[in-house]
């Protein structure tokens, strides 16, 4: 039946943001080294090696009598401020995890350390992949602006709205589907 190959179709295109969405990995700042003022780890370089995506975790291991986490804005990591945190972790194991897009900026607020380079930008790209924008603008071919998806409440996860916005592609992936799913119940 014709509508059963598009769904498989449409599910096969729905694939990538799936596994994306169950793949979420824990990323251990600094690596086999943690957090610390020791051996001049460069953070930076550290986590420009890395794609972090939301969801994933941000673990930060250190002897808690020395160091400290704290997250901070972006005006606050550029001065090394450490007046008023947005959060302050304290354990020598603490998990972050990464719940949205953009940077997330961390140091130690042990005075001297974040000056020290003890201080580490976290950024989760915006979504590359599904739709990447090879088309080239004012094409005919350019997919339809995507209206603002409702998904089905029967829908498996309510994450899949969140990528719905991005990409049209995927965007008119979901609609079809929707549309799919309501014309074969
Ligand atoms: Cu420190």
């Amino acid at each position: 039946m014709a509508a059963k190959r598009i769904v498989a179709q449409v599910l096969l295109i729905l694939m990538p943001a799936l596994l994306r969405l169950s793949l979420a990995a824990v990323y251990k700042v600094g690596d086999s080294a943690g957090w610390t003022t020791i051996g001049n780890i460069d953070y930076k370089q550290w986590a420009a090696t890395k794609t972090f995506q939301v969801g994933d975790v941000i673990l930060f291991e250190y002897n808690a009598q020395l160091h400290n986490v704290m997250r901070v804005t972006h005006s606050m990591y550029r001065a090394c401020n450490t007046s008023s945190p947005l959060a302050t972790y304290t354990t020598g194991n603490d998990s972050i995890k990464i719940t949205t897009k953009g940077h997330h900026f961390f140091f130690c607020g042990v005075p001297g350390h974040c000056q020290a380079g003890q201080k580490v930008d976290i950024n989760v790209l915006r979504l590359p992949e599904i739709a990447p924008a090879s088309a080239p603008s004012g094409s005919t071919l350019s997919p339809p602006p995507v209206p603002s998806v409702s998904v089905p409440v029967s829908f498996p996860s309510n994450a899949l709205t969140l990528k719905a916005s991005k990409g049209a592609k995927l965007g008119l992936a979901i609609t079809i589907f929707q549309f799919l799913y309501q014309v074969s119940h």
